[in-house]
């Protein structure tokens, strides 16, 4: 049987990641499975949430890092299974998130390549579709805005500027940018519908890893 595709949805907040997700899952049908992350529901999720809303829930910045990676590899397995068993696997964040988010912090010693380290071996997607806009200032206007840790302007900011330099760190060439700037959930989902469909008519065999 032909293995299930890995497509990675990924992106900055609020870029309408998880809309798109859904549609992609209701394009598919039987044929796919869509998982997020963090996935909040896990023990190690329930850590993640905890420090995602609570404010007063601190971690080092490296412990957090690490569950947020533990997240991942909690997964991989049921990931692979899947894959294997023909279904194809939707991501709504991974490993790009994970480093991005981690080295904008700037705290000396987690670049880059630390902040990669811990996912290195988690399978790599066969598309991934990196959703952008224009700038982040309009984030302060959406509702519900500044209610979790890293809704703050200034460090969406810094997000955004460091998920470049993770691309030009983890080469990928099935990655794709989508500037959703201005652009309707349907004329959205009309530009990403043939770029998965590409993927998942393609027969890949065996996988490739970060
Ligand atoms: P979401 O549930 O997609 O809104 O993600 C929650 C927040 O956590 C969001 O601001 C992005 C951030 N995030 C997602 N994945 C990771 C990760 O692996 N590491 C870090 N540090 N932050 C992440």
């Amino acid at each position: 049987m032909a293995r299930g595709k890995l497509i990675l949805i990924e992106g900055l907040d609020r870029t309408g990641k998880s809309t798109q997700s859904e549609k992609i899952l209701s394009a598919l049908g039987d044929e796919a499975v869509l998982l997020k992350f963090p996935d909040r529901t896990t023990r190690i999720g329930e850590l993640i949430n905890q420090y995602l809303t609570d404010s007063n829930f601190e971690l080092p910045a490296q412990s957090i890092h690490l569950l947020f990676s533990a997240n991942r590899w909690e997964l991989n397995s049921e990931i692979h299974s899947l894959l294997e068993a023909g279904k194809h696997v939707i991501l709504d964040r991974y490993v790009y998130s994970g480093v991005a988010y981690s080295a904008a912090k700037e705290i000396p010693g987690m670049d880059i390549s630390w902040c990669f380290n811990p996912d290195k071996g988690l399978l790599k997607p066969d598309l991934t579709l990196f959703f952008s806009n224009q700038d982040s200032s309009s984030l302060q206007d959406r509702e519900g805005f500044g209610e979790e840790r890293y809704e703050k302007i200034e460090f969406q900011k810094r997000v955004r500027h460091t998920f470049s330099n993770v691309f030009d760190h983890i080469s990928d060439p099935n990655r794709a940018i989508v500037d959703v700037s201005d652009r309707s959930i349907e004329e959205v989902f009309r530009y990403i519908e043939p770029l998965f469909r590409t993927v998942i008519n393609k027969d890949l065999e065996g996988f490739t890893y970060f």
